[in-house]
């Protein structure tokens, strides 16, 4: 399970300047990553839009960072979709292009049960011999998931961890033991690294990992080395970073404008996520100075 802890980075969906998704930007974008030591990507997850983009625009963005860093980093691919079908397609293409796990958020719109939401997650896990890593995303998906689901999904070998976006470590540590043993938790919160990790997480997926990778890489050797305050002293530093960000129009337009400022041009978000609108741009450039600065 080594090579699912650490630092993976939420990585950005791609389009061209039509907003068609580019695979082009997407092989720039990973190699990008893999360049600088990146150890994992989680493809089309919520900072990948992937619920955003059709099945073929979601298949055709894997296919490119596969061919580009497949075998050479770690990749987790979302495949959560709000229909079964649709996530079982998906689930079958990552383990067919050679995708290291699959993960997936509960269903989206309908207020599902427990036991649909289990019957919707079993239905990809069944699907494919890949590990399944559960998403776990209250805040936008509305579905609470119990820690009596989740030690029953965790009972499974292939169901190997859990993505907590919730903003609660008390819930992680529970999650944690519930899992059990080599039962893995990735921290969600990027505003929480480091807390994450103090209660048990084994690392975390996120999307502001994207503009400034290094700096979590940095908190996470430093909790590695019992380094805490240092580690602190880092999180800070991010955390700046990160209020910034969410002031901006919107969190993802902002990370895009700071990708293209470095001369890596992934597109616009696409709607109803807003673009930085032109005097955004003032604010974003300080904030890639900030971040270039550290
Ligand atoms: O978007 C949210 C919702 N959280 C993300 C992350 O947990 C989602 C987090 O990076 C993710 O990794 C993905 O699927 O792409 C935030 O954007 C960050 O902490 C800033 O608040 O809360």
């Amino acid at each position: 399970l080594e090579k699912f802890k650490g630092v993976i980075v939420a990585m950005y969906s791609c389009y061209d300047a039509s907003g068609e998704v580019s695979a082009e930007a997407a092989r720039k974008l990973a190699r990008h990553y893999a360049n600088i030591g990146v150890k994992g990507l989680y493809v089309g997850g919520s900072t990948g839009e992937g619920m955003l983009q059709s099945v073929d625009e979601r298949k055709k963005t894997l296919e490119a960072v596969m061919a580009e860093v497949g075998g050479e980093m770690t990749i987790i691919v979302h495949v959560g979709a709000p229909s079964t079908r649709d996530s079982v397609e998906l689930s079958k293409h990552a383990e067919a292009v050679g995708a290291d796990a699959i993960s997936a958020v509960p269903a989206i719109y309908y207020r599902l049960s427990p036991a649909s939401v289990e019957r919707h997650w079993q239905a990809m896990i069944d699907s494919t011999s890949l590990p399944f890593i559960i998403y776990h995303i209250p805040q936008t998906t509305g579905f609470q998931l119990s820690t009596e689901l989740l030690a029953k999904m965790a009972k499974q070998d292939k169901v190997i961890g859990v993505k907590i976006s919730s903003e609660s470590t008390f819930e992680l540590q529970q999650f944690k033991a519930a899992g059990g043993q080599d039962f893995l938790v990735l921290n969600g919160p990027d505003e929480q690294f480091l807390a994450g990790r103090s209660m048990g997480a084994d690392g975390g997926i996120g999307g502001t990992y994207g503009v400034m990778p290094e700096l979590f890489m940095k908190i996470d050797s430093c909790f590695k080395e019992g380094k805490l305050d240092e580690a602190r002293e880092w999180q800070y530093k991010v955390n700046t970073i990160i209020a910034a960000l969410l002031r901006l129009p919107s969190l993802y337009g902002g990370c895009k404008a700071i990708m293209r400022l470095r001369g890596l041009d992934i597109g616009e978000p696409r709607m109803p996520i807003l673009p930085i609108p032109e005097d955004g741009m003032a604010a974003v450039k300080a904030l890639n100075d900030a971040i270039l600065g550290h």
